[in-house]
């Protein structure tokens, strides 16, 4: 065996046998990450973050810090965005859907019922599609790392109960600014206004809008139960989260700090979906004590409501291209499996 090699295995053991604390073996420097989200502190998503803020502290030995900075104080998932991509702040996590302004492709998310349950989601985004899509965004300036879970979508309204589709006939429904769900929720007969989620509970005080729609786990807590009356079980869409990085500061990290920050990133990912499907389990009976009243809609109704939303599949394959649309439909198929 050759010194080289000889060295080289000593020092790959040496490194196993002490990695967690020989960050000063590393090429890391002192840095400071701006993670900016929209979510409360007590959410999911502020969860989420939190772990990954400790994560990387200890993987870098304390070099590396990360400021979470929640509630959208830093801005709206789409302002955000920008200051990433301008180099203004290091990191972010905010949902898919605000991101196709940027990157067309990440529309194919909106597909409504494009999956069927969290187990069909995770295999197909942590798979060669949901990478494909995910670097798409470098050209635009973002490293997307890992897909978190927000969840499946139900609707909130404060007018009546939706039990069939014509209810919807007038609702002022705030959507994400992303023009799948305004087309989906106008395709089903709603007044759709998109607006950033930043200013939706204030809209929903002030009842500029009636209704939105989000997953279990947001409604409770961002507290929309203290606004909204009446909550319809759709299930109308898996929304994913992704967790980017300013492209331009990512660029200038050494190939340790980057493994630092997707090591960190794949724990809170797990971490991320395991916290929030528990949560989800128990939410809806949570939001029906907090006097929420809850309807599931019959199945004849939902079949009508999928059939009507079946439009929006076209304009979406046209948007993402023909090529992403059928190898998305393929890997949820062989998911299925
Ligand atoms: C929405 C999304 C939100 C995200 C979040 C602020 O309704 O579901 O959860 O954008 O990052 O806007």
């Amino acid at each position: 065996m050759s010194i080289f090699r000889r060295t080289l295995i000593a020092a790959t053991a040496a490194a196993a046998f002490t990695a967690p604390f020989a960050s000063f073996a590393q090429d890391i420097k002192p840095r400071l990450i701006r993670f900016g989200y929209g979510l409360n502190e007590q959410s999911n998503q502020g969860r989420a973050v939190k772990l990954f803020a400790e994560e990387v502290e200890k993987a870098s030995g304390g070099k590396m810090k990360v400021r979470a900075i929640g509630a959208a104080a830093l801005g709206s998932d789409v302002q955000m965005q920008q200051a990433l991509i301008g180099g203004a702040q290091e990191m972010m996590v905010g949902s898919t859907a605000t991101l196709v302004g940027i990157t067309k492709e990440m529309a194919i998310w909106d597909t409504p019922f494009l999956f069927n349950n969290a187990k069909e989601a995770d295999v197909v985004l942590d798979g060669p599609v949901g990478q494909k899509v995910m670097d798409k965004l470098q050209e635009k300036g973002l490293v997307g790392l890992v897909y978190w879970e927000n969840g499946f979508r139900n609707l909130t309204n404060n007018k009546q109960p939706v039990a069939k589709l014509e209810d919807l006939n007038g609702i002022k429904l705030r959507v994400m600014q992303n023009d799948v769900f305004l087309n989906s929720f106008k395709t089903l007969g709603a007044n759709a206004i998109p607006l950033p989620f930043s200013e939706l509970f204030t809209a929903l005080e002030t009842k500029t809008v009636d209704g939105q729609e989000n997953p279990y786990n947001t409604i409770l807590s961002s507290k929309f139960y203290e606004v909204q009356k009446y909550l319809t079980v759709t299930n109308h869409v898996y929304s994913p989260w992704i967790v980017t990085v300013s492209k331009k500061w990512w660029d200038g990290l050494s190939k340790d700090e980057q493994k630092v920050l997707a090591d960190a990133a794949k724990k809170s990912r797990d971490f991320e979906r395991q916290d929030t499907r528990a949560e989800a389990a128990k939410a809806l009976g949570d939001l029906k004590a907090k006097g929420m009243q809850v309807n599931e809609l019959s199945a004849a109704e939902a079949n009508r409501m999928r059939e009507k939303l079946g439009a929006v599949n076209a304009s979406i394959a046209a948007n993402v291209g023909e090529a992403l649309w059928k190898e998305t439909q393929e890997a949820v198929a062989a998911a299925r499996k």
